[in-house]
């Protein structure tokens, strides 16, 4: 490298990765046909949110609910968190078995799009909406950050059917374009749909919808696993770098590795000692 490469005579020349060893890679969700994207982000331009069926084969589901079942213990703390849903937080760092919902292609094909490279993971859970739950407050999922609206969503969410999805189980309740709004909050009046799906399916939104979990009036729980992301220059809700040892973050796709926080927004954001945080990895 000259001299000349490292000089940096306005801001624009420090939107680079300074750390050149760590160059970005494509995320898995290059392998998907680019008119495929087009579509979902005009689905989502419109209404703020769209349905993948059947992502996840049943033996797949299976697998995820056998995998947590065994974590489903106390119910929420209070009625936001569910007073009969029971949630499983720090997933990354129990099991695997959820991996393939965090970095899944046609997820990422769509956040490369809607967030700023080295866009992060801000949450993963498992949601367990019991029988006798009543529906939750509505919200929309950047709203902690105090940025007014209307704007541009911080943030997208995914919520995966691992039980079908019907309109009494507990199914997500959207309230279609209202990721649009400015201020005000959702009323009466305004439309809200279950967001139907079979086992295996995913629902994804961004962070500027309105939403909640739905009331659950049937005989069975629903269960869902979801993975939140958000821009890579605000802070996470789950500290993952935090939760996850560096032992099994070493085991972690590239993708996975990049959104718990192995990655830098450049020039600096994110750095550790000055350096790029995949270096932690790389030493024993
Ligand atoms: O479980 C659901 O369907 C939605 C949950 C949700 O939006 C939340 O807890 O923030």
């Amino acid at each position: 490298m000259s001299l000349d490469d490292e000089r940096v005579t306005t801001l624009d020349d420090l939107k680079t990765d300074l750390a050149r060893r760590h160059k970005r890679t494509p995320s898995g969700g290059a392998s998907v046909d680019p008119a495929v994207v087009d579509a979902d982000l005009d689905k989502l331009d419109r209404d703020g949110y769209l349905i993948w069926e059947h992502l996840l084969t049943a033996d797949e589901c299976e697998r995820i609910r056998d995998e947590v079942a065994r974590w489903l213990g106390h119910t929420g703390r209070n009625s936001f968190e569910g007073r009969r849903t029971q949630r499983i937080y720090s997933v990354l760092s129990r099991t695997r078995v959820c991996d393939r919902l965090v970095d899944h292609p046609r997820v990422l094909a769509v956040l490369d799009r809607l967030l700023m490279p080295n866009y992060l993971l801000s949450a993963l859970q498992a949601i367990n909406i019991q029988p006798g739950e009543s529906a939750q407050l509505p919200h929309h999922d950047d709203g902690f950050y105090p940025i007014p609206r209307p704007r541009a969503p911080l943030a997208a969410a995914t919520i995966w059917a691992i039980d079908e999805f019907t309109a009494h189980s507990g199914a997500t309740v959207v309230l279609p374009g209202s990721h649009r709004w400015g201020r005000r909050p959702p009323g009466p009046d305004d439309p809200a749909l279950p967001a139907v799906m079979p086992a295996g399916s995913c629902l994804f939104f961004v962070g500027t919808l309105w939403h909640g979990g739905g009331a659950n009036t049937t005989d069975r729980a629903r269960l869902a696993v979801t993975a939140q992301y958000c821009q890579p220059w605000l802070r996470p809700m789950e500290a993952f770098t935090l939760s996850v040892p560096r032992d099994i973050a070493r085991t972690l796709s590239e993708d996975i590795q990049r959104m718990i926080g192995y990655s830098i927004h450049p020039p600096f954001v994110g750095a550790v000692d000055g350096l790029h945080p995949l270096r932690l990895l790389q030493e024993s």
